[in-house]
């Protein structure tokens, strides 16, 4: 009996000294974690990082005040929201849209339910604002920068080199630049900070997507924006989460509604940094695909795309049948890390097929 006794003693004891040696070990780790960090990433440059460390699970012990989203971000309102400026015409007739964008890079975004992630952002949310103009449009963007750190916007597309927003570094605490140029090509293209070292004004989440559209338009549709994205929370250069627009699994917990026999247009853009490839898998369909969207006549008919960074293009399609419908991401540690979604295809029975009507097929 008190031989048993002292063996659990001794068994208790050890384990103490084990659970304190490894907390104090853990603490230390995350305490070291804390200092400016010096790594190589994936593509070879150095990077320091500026920010404070956060581990996703410690975040709360030792950053208390980061347990507070500051952002407001509504991935359902987000996918249909499309920003034309402020309209007025130049003395020649062309229209001018205005856009006020605001730099700043002390927000803390809830990247994943109980994970708190200091974002740097454009008009306060990851991505910033979709931006929508004709071809031939002016587009002129107030560029604020409110941050603490040098930022920038470079769009991409046709501009003057003065507009291109690399070498006009604007600076924090309120500088000031006006990005003016005439909008296009036609298509769907990103838009995101090019200061260095830009991966990390990329992966904090400094982009948005800058859609242009043709004169002519296109056959009216069901349009949605979608910025595959991802978040290294432990700055270890791999993506801890995936997701279309921002939210780990979003739209597979509110699935996206949408009708029978209407023409569905998505807008994809893909800005996961880290990863060479990311790519998209539409479930029981196919749909057609303009890559960069500056052709108006599909170049591939396909369930199935791959991006590399900043990669995009525009997809169509329509369901014939109602019911629940997967889309996500076919390199499968994405899906499982948030990239999916779902689409609730309602039935509209009086619904003449608009793919047919439109394109004829
Ligand atoms: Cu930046």
């Amino acid at each position: 009996m008190k031989k048993s006794h002292s063996r659990i003693m001794i068994a208790s004891i050890s384990v103490i000294i084990v659970m304190s040696a490894l907390y104090f070990t853990f603490t230390e780790d995350i305490i070291a974690q804390q200092e400016d960090t010096v790594f190589v990433t994936h593509s070879g440059s150095v990077i320091k990082t500026t920010g404070e460390i956060i581990d996703p699970v410690y975040s709360t012990l030792l950053n208390p005040e980061y347990t507070e989203s500051t952002v407001e971000f509504d991935p359902m309102e987000y996918l249909r929201e499309f920003n034309y400026g402020k309209v007025s015409q130049l003395p020649d007739g062309t229209t001018l849209r205005e856009f006020t964008i605001i730099a700043e890079d002390d927000k803390i975004m809830e990247v994943s339910p109980g994970v708190f992630f200091n974002v740097w952002t454009f008009n306060g949310t990851v991505p910033g604002p979709t931006i929508r103009a004709t071809e031939g449009d002016i587009v002129r963007i107030n560029f604020i920068n409110n941050g603490s750190k040098p930022h920038t916007m470079h769009f991409h597309g046709i501009h003057p080199a003065e507009m291109d927003g690399v070498f006009e570094i604007v600076g924090q605490g309120g500088g000031r630049f006006t990005y003016e140029f005439e909008a296009g090509p036609v298509g769907v293209h990103p838009y995101h900070c090019h200061v260095m070292p830009v991966e990390e004004h990329i992966v904090r989440g400094m982009y948005g997507v800058y859609i242009v559209d043709p004169k002519e338009g296109r056959p009216a549709a069901d349009e949605m924006v979608m910025v595959l994205n991802g978040f290294d929370t432990d700055f270890d250069t791999e993506n801890n989460f995936y997701a279309a627009n921002s939210i780990p699994f979003y739209y597979q917990n509110n699935p996206i509604q949408i009708n029978t026999n209407e023409l569905i247009r998505i807008y994809v853009v893909n800005m996961v940094e880290f990863d060479p490839i990311n790519n998209l898998h539409l479930h029981a369909n196919l749909f057609y695909y303009y890559p960069t969207g500056t052709s108006l006549v599909p170049s591939f008919y396909t369930d199935m795309i791959t991006l590399s960074q900043t990669e995009r293009g525009i997809m169509e399609f329509e369901y014939e049948y109602p019911g629940k419908y997967l889309f996500h991401a076919h390199k499968i540690e994405f899906s499982e890390k948030g990239w999916v979604g779902i689409f609730q295809v309602n039935d509209n029975p009086d619904q003449k097929s608009q793919l047919e009507i439109e394109y004829g097929t």
